[in-house]
């Protein structure tokens, strides 16, 4: 499966946030979506996700905001539901959602990700929480490793958001063994692009 890179977003325009619970997913979507948001159950189930909109560069993107899960092996309902949201929508854009004082715990997550082939970017959340703890986070080294974009983000400010947003169309695929040449330096880091995300795939 390859990516879109410099496309829209995917071959679709739904945008799923993904990452695990309270890692502020829902703050971002508030910032994506802002007043047009609806709240439903998951079909047959009493699991209630939201689904708002947002339209940028005269684009249309279906927003989601998938229940918190630690892994796509689900061990409850709302995990469950998380696993079938994305099956869904195998043509979107994930977004993972990061807590950047926690990013090892959200590692896990964004791995399973990579391994089923999504095309995805990364947003780094709390960046003020990791400022304030004096947590160093080098989001452009995590892009370089990763090979997909990463974008260092405050929901609760709203800091970082459009970066989000401008970044959403390159959103790409990346896979696990080049990931593993990265960090072993068997290959060469993903080139940082002046003006782009450094993910390599422009
Ligand atoms: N300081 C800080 N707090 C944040 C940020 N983003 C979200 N929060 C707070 O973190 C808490 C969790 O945020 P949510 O958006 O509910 O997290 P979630 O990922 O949707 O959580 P679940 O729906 O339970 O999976 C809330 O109290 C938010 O106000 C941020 O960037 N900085
Ligand atoms: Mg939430």
């Amino acid at each position: 499966m390859e990516g879109n890179p410099g496309g829209d977003a995917g071959n679709g325009s739904t945008v799923l946030l993904i990452g695990n619970p309270n890692v502020g997913k829902s703050m971002l979507f508030n910032r994506l979506t802002g007043v047009n948001a609806v709240v439903s159950n998951y079909p047959g189930t009493t699991v209630d996700f939201t689904r708002g909109t947002l339209i940028m560069h005269k684009k249309t993107y279906e927003i989601i905001d998938v229940p918190g899960t630690y892994s796509l092996e689900a061990k409850d309902l709302a995990e469950e539901v998380a696993i079938k949201m994305l099956n869904e929508h195998r043509d979107g854009v994930v977004v993972v959602v990061l807590d950047a004082t926690l990013i090892e715990r959200g590692m896990y997550l964004l791995f399973e990700v990579i391994e089923r082939g999504f095309s995805l970017v990364v947003a780094l959340n709390m960046m003020d929480v990791a400022h304030d703890k004096q947590i160093a986070v080098d989001a452009r080294r995590l892009q370089q490793i990763l090979g997909v974009p990463v974008v260092p983000m405050t929901a609760i400010s709203g800091e970082g958001v459009k970066d989000l947003i401008d970044i959403l169309r390159k959103a790409c695929v990346t896979d696990v063994m080049g990931i593993k040449s990265r960090l072993s330096g068997d290959a060469a880091e993903t080139p940082a692009i002046s003006g782009c995300t450094g993910c390599g795939r422009c």
